[in-house]
This record gives structure tokens, C-alpha cells and sequence, in this order.
């Protein structure tokens, strides 16, 4: 019998190309969307959706036995521009949110889990290219520590009550379906919107900032991919790095201007910059590669291409 499936934070960035997807695979009534807020109206027409605030144990119970869940992908969170200015209410729903979802497996209520982690589980002093899965992390953000600590608790969930769950360090996401929100790494969206509307586009990091990045629909190949291996082959159960490309500013704005040659871009760095500081420019993948075939499909030319024919329309 085909198992049901719960996505918390179903219209958000992440969650709502995922919705999409599981849903595409699997049939629509099988897929149940659920957010704090409604989505865009495809979104809400495509199947089942449930108002939903996952911090509310209760709350979450009752829809995973109304529509007897097997899967959840919990996708709600704070980012981390968000986060630095709400660290405790951050900090409330992203483990909260956590902790209700590893206690329902542990309660055997579900039985697998997805949990996104972000590659602002490193910090300042962990090395910062080709950042290796096991190395020095100690965040300095509020949402990194958040991460991180979701990471410990998912291992030790594992561990200790035989819990199901898989993670990703997720770089920064480029995607055309739904903006991302309050993050550091928005930029590598936005400037593809003000490129086509505007013609001009001002960064709020500076130029030479490189950080890791990757166009969603590897990012959803990865956690469908990630989700469908045989346990045995999941080695790492607090996250696994992951990558596709990285560039900065400058190097985005470059191959925009391949295609939209009059597109110009300036530099005012605000506080996300000390963010971005902190985290890495490359990471290695290497066991992601390794434990479950991971391979990346989109680099920065073929994204923008993507990116600019998909907004065009
Ligand atoms: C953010 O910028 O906060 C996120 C992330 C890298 O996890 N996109």
C-alpha cells in the first residue's frame, strides 16, 4: 500500500517545489501539504493542505493519524538573516519543530523523517574551502547553532530510539517557482528578478563573497534520492554536505550580463555580509558521493539560463 506523506512548510521555498514533486511521483491525494500560512493557489488547487503550526505537538498529531502519515519532510524554519533578529523565536521553531517530529518516530507514529540542515552548521573557523563532512564547525549565527544542534539531536534520535531520519546541509537555493525569505544567500535569487524587471540589481554582500549554491532541482533530486536509499547505505545521520557550485556576486552578475548585456549591479553590504563571512565558499561532498551517488546536474551557466527563460515567462 502506498504510504502517505506530510510536508511542514509546504509553501515556503524548499517546500513547495518539494510538494510538487512527491506529488507528481506518488498521486496528488497521497502528497498532504501543510504550512502556518496558505500558499499560491496552484499550490493549494494540486492536492490536500492542512493549516498547520508545527510547534503544536497536539496539533501535528492529529493530522498524522487523520491521514495515517509514514513520512514527514519537515521544511519550516527561520533562516538565518530572519533569525538574527528573532533568535528566540528562531530558536523556538526550529527545534521545536524538530523535536515534535523525532518524537513522533520515536513513538513509532511515523517512520521516516527529512530534516533540512544548511551549510550554516560551520562557522569562522572551520576551513573554508572544500569544507570536509567531519571538521571543526562552532557557528557563530543563531540559526548555524540552531542547525547544528537539530544535527546532534537527529544522530542521537538515531541512535538511541532506532529513529529514521535524513539530512542535508543545503547551500544556498536557487529557485524560479517561490522566493526565498530571509535568507543570506537570497541575493543569488533576487538579482535574476531585478535583472529582468530592473535592469540593475544592488548586492547586499560584497562582490568577492563566494559561497556554495545549488539550483533546486538538484536540491529535490538529492532529498528524494536521499530519501529512497536503503538505510543501510546511510552512513551520516546528522547531515550530509552537499554540493553543486560556488560563486560570488560579481561571477553571478558576469554571467547575467552574458545574456542581458545593459544589466549592472553595486555593492552595499548590511549585516547578512558578516554572515556570509562566517560560513564556507566551497564544500566537499565526497561522502554524499560515496554513500549514496550524489551527483549535481547544474552549474552557474546552465541555473542562469534556467533562471532568466523560466522568470521571462
Ligand atoms: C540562508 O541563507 O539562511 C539559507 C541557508 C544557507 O541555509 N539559504
Amino acid at each position: 500500500m502506498q504510504k502517505n506523506i506530510l510536508i511542514i512548510g509546504a509553501c515556503g521555498q524548499i517546500g513547495t517545489e518539494l510538494t510538487y514533486s512527491l506529488r507528481e511521483k506518488h498521486g496528488n491525494e497521497i502528497v498532504v501539504a501543510s504550512d502556518i500560512r496558505e500558499g499560491d493557489q496552484p499550490l493549494m488547487d494540486s492536492g490536500p493542505f492542512e493549516l498547520l503550526d508545527a510547534t503544536d505537538y497536539d496539533a501535528l498529531e492529529e493530522v498524522v493519524a487523520y491521514y495515517e502519515i509514514e513520512e514527514v519532510y519537515l521544511m519550516a524554519a527561520m533562516l538565518s538573516a530572519t533569525a538574527e533578529r528573532f533568535p528566540m523565536r528562531a530558536w523556538n521553531l526550529n527545534m521545536n519543530s524538530l523535536f515534535n517530529v523525532l518524537n513522533l518516530a520515536r513513538e513509532k507514529k511515523v517512520s521516516k523523517i527529512f530534516w533540512p540542515s544548511s551549510i550554516a552548521v560551520f562557522g569562522p573557523n572551520t576551513p573554508k574551502n572544500d569544507t570536509p563532512q567531519n571538521t571543526i564547525m562552532e557557528p557563530s549565527t543563531v540559526y548555524g547553532i540552531s542547525k547544528q544542534s537539530g544535527e546532534r539531536w537527529c544522530e542521537y534520535y538515531h541512535n538511541k530510539f532506532d529513529v529514521d531520519v535524513r539530512s542535508i546541509r543545503y547551500p544556498g537555493l536557487i529557485s524560479w517557482k517561490t522566493m526565498p525569505g530571509g535568507g543570506t544567500t537570497d541575493y543569488a535569487v533576487e538579482i535574476y528578478h531585478k535583472a529582468l524587471v530592473e535592469g540593475t540589481y544592488t548586492c547586499f554582500l560584497n562582490k568577492d563573497t563566494s559561497l556554495p549554491m545549488m539550483f533546486m532541482d538538484d536540491a529535490i533530486r538529492a532529498t528524494l534520492e536521499l530519501m529512497e536509499s536503503d538505510p543501510e547505505d546511510i552512513k551520516v545521520r546528522s547531515a550530509y554536505n552537499l554540493s553543486a557550485m560556488s560563486f560570488t556576486p560579481e561571477e553571478i552578475a558576469e554571467r547575467i550580463q552574458k545574456h542581458i548585456p545593459d544589466f549592472t549591479i553595486d555593492y552595499e553590504p548590511d549585516f547578512r555580509q558578516a554572515i556570509a563571512d562566517s560560513w564556507p565558499s566551497s564544500i566537499n561532498d565526497g561522502k554524499a558521493q560515496t554513500d549514496w551517488g550524489w551527483k549535481a546536474d547544474f552549474d552557474l551557466e546552465k541555473t542562469t539560463v534556467e533562471m532568466l527563460t523560466q522568470l521571462k515567462r
